[in-house]
């Protein structure tokens, strides 16, 4: 599942390079793109959904309210190129083999292009996940956009964040839910076109990282379920 927001320069490569006997679908959810998105991602094979209202959580719950019922398990990834679709089968191997119901790809245990993460990024991945490990013990490295996911540990996590706090919230909630959770290296790039939502400006990141708070904090006052 890719979330993409005018992406239309990168999309189609992102879609060239994914390994697609790995999935059963590949969908791109359009989230009111003004570029050639949707249209790149239906030329390279996806099916894509379109979701008007902005917003990355609000596009994930787009996505998935259309998967069939066969689907077990869901890949995320950014429609940037900066996650390497290289990196997809060992992501989708360790899944299974490790029987896990949350893997996350770090990039900070991985390959770091120069400049892909900013310094505020670095800081706030490191408090988010700090603070998660303070609230539930349980260590992340990373809250990359590169990750699997069961389709049974998603529906328990009751996901509600519309936005960016949809990647921690996931974390926080399968570390609170004491689900199966692990991590691998991943290579992250910097981006190569088109134009960065989040962290390319600073109003961009520090909204990021307001929101990311405030949904740690949600987590930890509003339970989903009780903890078996
Ligand atoms: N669906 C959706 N995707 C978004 C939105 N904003 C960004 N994205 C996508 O989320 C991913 C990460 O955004 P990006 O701009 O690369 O953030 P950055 O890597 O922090 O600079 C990319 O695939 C974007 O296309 C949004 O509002 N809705
Ligand atoms: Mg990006």
């Amino acid at each position: 599942m890719i979330p993409a927001l005018n992406e239309g320069e990168t999309i189609g490569s992102v879609l060239a390079q994914i390994p697609s006997s790995l999935f059963d679908a590949i969908v791109v959810v359009d989230n009111g793109s003004t570029d050639s998105t949707a249209e790149a991602a239906a030329g390279a094979g996806a099916k894509v959904i379109r979701e008007p209202r902005r917003g990355y959580g609000r596009a994930c719950q787009a996505g998935l309210a259309t998967l069939g019922s066969s689907v077990t398990a869901i890949v995320f990834m950014d429609a940037d190129l900066s996650d390497d679709p290289a990196d997809l089968e060992n992501l989708i191997r360790q899944f299974e083999n490790r029987r896990l119901d949350l893997l996350i790809g770090s990039r900070t245990l991985g390959q770091l292009e120069l400049g892909s993460l900013t310094a505020l990024q670095r800081f706030g991945n490191g408090l988010s996940t700090r603070l998660i490990e303070l609230l539930w013990g349980v260590r992340f490295s990373d809250l990359g956009p590169l990750r699997v996911v069961s389709r049974d540990a998603l529906a328990r996590m009751r996901l509600r964040d519309p936005t960016f706090g949809w990647n921690v919230e996931m974390q926080a909630r399968a570390a609170q839910l004491r689900l199966k959770v692990g991590e691998i290296p991943v290579r992250y790039r910097r981006r190569r076109a088109g134009r960065s939502k989040i962290s390319g400006t600073l109003t961009g990141s520090l909204r990021a990282g307001a929101k990311i708070l405030w949904t740690l904090a949600r987590c930890f006052c509003v339970r989903t379920e009780a903890v078996p």
